[in-house]
């Protein structure tokens, strides 16, 4: 999954495919590079971020959703707001990736029950701009699977079948450095809920803290060796998918991964 941020404020990319034609010419890299999704988001989620009034998110991301479907790319829309993501479905998205998991608007679960698309629900403890105090676990692998299942049993309730969804530990969300890392050395056990997993770990500040030295955290662009590093063990621990700012080192280290797994 391709990541495109049409945003003023996203912590990595924010305000470089704010206009629909440089959005559209960089989802077209994304996909031609071998992205099998990319990603359309109007909202940046980064710690503090506020929110994005709906008409602003929906006038950022259904412009480019519709080039994008019209030439044959799948898309995922990344909203909370299920007004979004029925426009986006309508204009031609396949999947909706929710990092709220339906808890952010009490409308998206049923909504999505009524479109013909997939579902991938994170794993969310709040919006952005408080979300960090919330970062309070006793065995964070262990909630963020309770916590997830809750998602799951909700989305199926309101008639989203299981054969629709992703889920996704929701790295950096409500989480330290610490419990990102004991997520993923602990993304076995999330076989438990028998549904395909998604990770999001690109230039995430973790990996900045990570490769910190004296001038600081290493910025977000300059943290993409290291999550192409993590998407070959990714890779190796048979996640469905990775979302990533680039693509083509990616798809070598899934490539790698993918080797290394079967011989
Ligand atoms: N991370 C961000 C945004 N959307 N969606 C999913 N499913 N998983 C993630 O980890 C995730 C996400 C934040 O990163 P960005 O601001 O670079 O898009």
């Amino acid at each position: 999954m391709g990541v495109l941020n049409v945003t003023p404020d996203s912590f990595s990319d924010g305000g470089d495919f704010l206009d629909l034609d440089a959005a559209v010419v960089h989802g077209t890299e994304l996909a031609a590079e071998g992205a099998d999704l990319v990603d359309v988001g109007g909202e940046s989620t980064r710690p503090g971020a506020g929110r994005v009034h709906l008409d602003a998110e929906l006038a950022r991301v259904v412009p480019v959703i519709e080039r994008l479907s019209r030439a044959g790319i799948a898309v995922s829309v990344d909203t909370t707001r299920h007004e979004v993501a029925q426009a986006a479905v309508a204009a031609g998205a396949v999947l909706v990736n929710d990092v709220s998991g339906g808890l952010a608007d009490s409308q998206m679960l049923p909504a999505v029950a009524d479109l013909d698309c997939a579902y991938l629900a994170m794993h969310w403890r709040g919006h952005s701009v408080d979300m960090q105090t919330r970062a309070t676990y006793d065995d964070v692998v262990a909630e963020v699977i309770e916590e997830l299942a809750e998602r799951v049993d909700a989305a199926v309730a309101a008639g989203v079948t299981r054969d629709r969804l992703v889920i996704d530990p929701g790295l950096g969300f409500a989480k330290t450095v610490d419990h990102n890392w004991a997520l993923l050395r602990g993304l076995d056990r999330f076989d438990v809920l028998g549904l395909p997993v998604l990770v999001g770990t690109s230039r995430k500040r973790f990996l900045g803290e990570l490769l910190a030295d004296a001038d600081g955290l290493r910025p977000p662009k300059e943290r993409d060796d290291a999550t192409v590093a993590l998407t070959a063990l990714l890779a190796v621990a048979g996640v469905w998918g990775v979302r990533t700012h680039t693509v083509r080192p990616q798809l070598d280290a899934i490539k790698v991964g993918g080797m290394w797994q079967r011989g």
